[in-house]
């Protein structure tokens, strides 16, 4: 059997001390916090789509890297060559799930029923190695973007036959991901939005997306497909605007077309930064209103204004939103997808072995941070006090809805001006500071 990444063995825990880079130094992933294993917390996925078919091109030039598992000249050779390549670096890494689109495990032909036969063929693979190595599907989705017949949108495309088209794929990448025993199914809207208003019905295009993604929960019941379907939010980029904005924006949009019970979200870092959001800040809104689902774990650079899906390698940032996932009850389904890309420089094999430790290492450590910080709950009671108000007698009258404007009139003319507090920002920075380098 052909080995597509001689040289690195099996990916060992090691511990804080080792010097070894192609070593963990925090992922130990049989080890316990707050009541369950690592792996149990964190569910770590490798993509595909970037870490196989991603060479380093931009938009500047073509890619740089050479992989010995891509380039072969028969498409279905080409494919299983991939694929086999694929389950060997998981197998290596120790990750317990893959996530892909459709047309990232083969190449598309011209004609549907071409593309539909190789996909066929590569799903059977695709379970061959999953039963073979224990890896696990986390989630399937399509990609019904790349493709110049997607250039308008997919479900919100004027056009009838291109909305079928996308249907055609998702039922296909629906049922692979059914037959692969996936723990979810999402749906990015990468051109569901416009470039120009001058040529756009917004209304028809999102009741259109509605009614695509009501067809999807449909086809799930129909087959018996147990997963948990995710809406994965962006602001732009492809278009000037994506109708899945935010989170906000995407529950929203549920809520009012009567699918909030069917999806949850798939939060990308680097799609809350591009939102002008902290990517903490898109979790907490999603653990506050029940609708946390998956996460892609990655990050975005400050300074250039796109969606770089770089690996998560900031502490800090992992911390927090293992705090929020932590306080949100953990993930079911989901888990941390690292839909993430090497630099183009980064052109060797090993340089993805480096990328995957460094961002396990970087989610354990905020894992373990996280853990502490609920444990002596610190901020969780700083925050209690903060809010105390609300559990007098008074508070609770006005949240329960009993209080009418006429008793806060009266309320302020007997109570006066308002005490003031602190918000002590600075001093829960510090305390943070405290916590991110005082675990191990
Ligand atoms: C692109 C998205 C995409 C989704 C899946 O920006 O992150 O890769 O995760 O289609
Ligand atoms: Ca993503
Ligand atoms: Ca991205």
């Amino acid at each position: 059997m052909t080995e597509f990444f001689p040289g690195v063995k099996k990916i060992a825990y090691e511990g804080p001390e080792s010097k070894n880079p192609l070593a963990f130094k925090h992922y130990d992933a049989s080890a316990k916090v707050a009541g369950r294993t690592m792996a149990e917390h964190l569910r770590f996925a490798v993509c595909y789509w970037h870490t196989f078919r991603g060479m380093g091109a931009d938009m500047f030039g073509p890619g740089t890297m050479t992989r010995s598992y891509a380039g072969a000249a028969d498409p279905d050779k080409a494919a299983e060559e991939m694929m086999r390549a694929a389950f060997e670096f998981f197998t290596k890494l120790g990750v317990p799930f893959w996530c892909f689109h459709d047309v990232d495990i083969i190449l598309e032909a011209d004609s549907l029923a071409e593309t539909n036969r190789r996909f066929a063929k590569a799903v059977a693979l695709a379970k061959q190695l999953q039963a073979d190595t224990g890896v696990r599907l986390l989630w399937g989705t399509t990609n019904a973007f790349s493709h110049p017949r997607f250039m308008a949108g997919a479900s919100t495309n004027p056009s009838p036959d291109v909305f079928a088209y996308a249907g055609a794929q998702v039922k296909r990448a629906m049922e692979a991901t059914h037959a692969l025993d996936g723990a979810g199914y999402v749906f990015w809207g990468g051109r569901e939005g416009y470039d120009t208003l001058l040529n756009t019905d917004m209304k028809r295009e999102t009741d259109h997306l509605a009614r695509f993604l009501h067809m999807a929960v449909a086809h799930k019941k129909k087959i018996g497909f147990k997963g948990q379907l995710y809406i994965e939010p962006k602001p732009h980029e492809p278009t000037k605007h994506q109708y899945d904005f935010d989170s906000a924006t995407v529950h929203a949009f549920l809520l009012k077309n009567g699918l909030a019970d069917d999806f949850k979200i798939n939060v990308e870092a680097n799609h809350a930064t591009l939102a002008r959001h902290e990517f903490v800040h898109e979790l907490e809104y999603c653990v506050a209103n029940g609708i946390l689902g998956s996460v892609d774990a990655n990050r975005g650079d400050y300074l250039l204004g796109w969606d770089t899906d770089q690996f998560p390698t900031d502490v800090k940032e992992c911390a927090l939103a293992m705090y929020a996932i932590l306080r949100g009850g953990g993930f079911t389904s989901g888990g941390l997808n690292f839909d993430a890309k090497l630099r183009r420089q980064s052109i060797d094999p090993v340089d993805l072995f480096h990328a995957h430790i460094g961002a396990m290492d970087a989610f354990a450590r905020g894992l373990k941070v996280a853990a502490k910080m609920i444990e002596d709950d610190v901020l969780g009671d700083f925050v209690r006090q903060r809010y105390a108000g609300w559990d007098t007698d008074f508070g609770r009258r006005i949240e329960s809805g009993e209080a009418t404007l006429d008793d806060m009139h009266a309320h302020a003319l007997e109570h006066g001006e308002p005490a003031l507090q602190s918000g002590r920002q600075e001093m829960l920075e510090n305390l943070l500071n405290e916590y991110l380098y005082a675990v191990r």
